[in-house]
């Protein structure tokens, strides 16, 4: 039941409670559960503020990338000044490349508990989207739990936008807990994917909610393309080595949870792997639940899944909607401290599945930054996941840029996951399986099996050219590909 003793506001009127410099917590794991009406009147406050002239600007905090409403229109109007933990908005990209918004790029399971230990700052405000909220201070979210329940904890004002385009019966997916404080926390008792430990609500402090605000839009998340002829290829090979390491034993008979990043790639696996007759029905511990799972799921190839958040187009939400005697069961929806948690990760032997923007000859990735300057999105969850699994799987089409940009290098001009913690590299011209392999041996089967052919004489030359030592790197020419791009536009020139 949704409560009266909480005063109805607009969007507007929040925003102009909300000061110059604060530092605010939007609800939002994707664009899924994102708050939506708040974040476009304060780019709206902000500017008319400049057209006044003071400056206006916030922290923004939030679970991790979110929709248009609210990273897009917040930075169009230059009013981010520092961002964590993730983004994937093409203005905020554009603003932290050129240095007018600091960003913070995180791992995500750590966030709650920096939040909690005060790391970051105090939270001035938490603006939470929920499909119900009671007097006595539960609140019933919508389609992502990300960081919500941790900010519902820590902000000294709360508003919760109520959006009634969301089913109520929401809270049937949803597992809330939040960790006792180190040293006192017992081991979790997550022992399945779809282990239930906590409430099917998070709680605030009714005295430090100073509003509600009414909406009815949906989260606006897109579908994903049917996959192209390199995802596909790439998504045949992730599917033919499970596979092979299911009959060889490396896998047991009733398989291990998946992981599976976001985007076409990880869609096309899941697709793949789905339609394998010889691999078993699998459960997911993921951090989002994205459009190809939802057949999966009724086809019962997927027993179940553990995310944080429900990323569907609206016609996948819709469906799910429909069904909730059906779903309510088969889906766990998490705060990201849980879902991404690296301790349960290891627990289960979950097997992840990232992309990366480039891997070198040794194994090390970059996720994150082109060229090593220019931020793409962030490190996301891949960190939590990649360091943490049983079998950790890198994939990435072999070229970039119509084939200008060769995503297997001599050394990633970014590290975000190092060559201890990856085992496969997987491209569309093959995989690489690096389990037991020293340095050369690694460099050889990267080269052979990922590069792209027009590469591959390059990186060996670059290997064998290059000084002696346990990794052979020649410091001069191991970013030689990365600078041909930055002054000519290509890493090799034309042939
Ligand atoms: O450029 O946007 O101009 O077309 O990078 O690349 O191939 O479309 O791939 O959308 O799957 O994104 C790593 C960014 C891949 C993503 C990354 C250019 C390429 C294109 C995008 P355009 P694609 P995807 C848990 C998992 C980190 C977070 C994560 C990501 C654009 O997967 O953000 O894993 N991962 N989260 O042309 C220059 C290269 C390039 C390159 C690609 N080597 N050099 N440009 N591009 N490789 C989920 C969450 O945490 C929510």
């Amino acid at each position: 039941m949704i409560s009266k003793r909480f005063p109805r506001m607009t969007a507007e009127e929040v925003a102009a409670l909300v000061p110059n410099g604060a530092m605010v917590g939007f609800s939002g794991f994707t664009p899924a559960g994102a708050a939506k009406a708040v974040p476009q009147a304060l780019a709206a406050r902000a500017r008319a503020l400049r057209a006044e002239g003071p400056p206006y600007s916030l922290r923004v905090l939030t679970g991790a990338s979110t929709g248009p409403d609210l990273d897009d229109v917040l930075a169009e109007a230059d009013a981010i000044s520092w961002r964590a933990p993730y983004q994937a908005s093409r203005p905020l990209r554009k603003r932290i490349n050129e240095q007018q918004c600091e960003f913070l790029d995180m791992h995500l399971s750590h966030l709650p508990q920096m939040l909690e230990f005060g790391f970051l700052g105090e939270l001035d405000l938490a603006v939470v989207e929920a499909v119900d909220v009671t007097a006595d201070g539960r609140v019933y979210l919508s389609t992502s739990l990300g960081l919500s329940p941790s900010m519902l904890r820590h902000a000294k004002r709360v508003v919760v936008e109520l959006n009634a385009h969301h089913s109520h019966r929401l809270w049937e997916m949803h597992d809330i807990k939040i960790l006792p404080r180190p040293p006192h926390r017992d081991p979790i008792p997550v022992s399945h994917a779809l282990s239930r430990i906590g409430t099917p609500f998070a709680s605030v402090d009714p005295e430090r909610i100073i509003g509600v605000v009414e909406t009815d839009a949906p989260d606006g998340c897109h579908a994903f393309d049917a996959p192209d002829a390199v995802s596909a290829r790439i998504a045949e090979h992730v599917v033919a080595f499970l596979h092979d390491e299911m009959k060889v034993g490396r896998i047991p008979p009733d398989f291990l949870p998946l992981q599976a990043g976001v985007g076409n790639v990880a869609n096309a696996v899941m697709a793949g792997l789905g339609a394998h007759p010889d691999v078993p029905p699998f459960v997911m511990y993921s951090e989002v639940f994205q459009d190809a799972l939802v057949d999966l799921l009724y086809e019962n190839k997927l027993l179940g899944a553990s995310a944080t958040s429900l990323t569907l187009s609206e016609p996948a939400l819709q469906r799910v909607y429909a069904d909730m005697d059906f779903f309510g069961q088969r889906l766990v929806l998490r705060p990201q401290e849980l879902s991404n948690n690296p301790g349960i990760i290891r627990r289960l032997g979950v097997i992840a599945i990232n992309t990366v923007l480039e891997a070198d000859v040794y194994g090390l990735a970059n996720s994150t930054h082109v060229c090593g300057t220019q931020l793409m999105n962030g490190i996301g969850g891949s960190g939590d996941f990649v360091r943490n699994a049983y079998l950790s799987i890198l994939v990435a089409p072999s070229t970039a840029k119509e084939g200008r940009v060769s995503t297997i290098v001599p050394m990633v001009s970014h590290v975000d996951h190092t060559e201890h913690s990856v085992q496969v590299i997987v491209t569309e011209q093959g995989l690489a399986d690096l389990r037991g392999l020293g340095p050369v041996e690694r460099a050889r089967t990267i080269i052979d099996h990922c590069a792209h052919p027009s590469y591959r004489d390059y990186l060996h030359r670059y290997v064998r050219e290059a000084p002696m030592g346990h990794f052979r790197h020649d410091l001069r020419r191991c970013f030689e590909l990365h600078r041909n791009l930055v002054e000519t536009g290509r890493m090799l020139p034309e042939e």
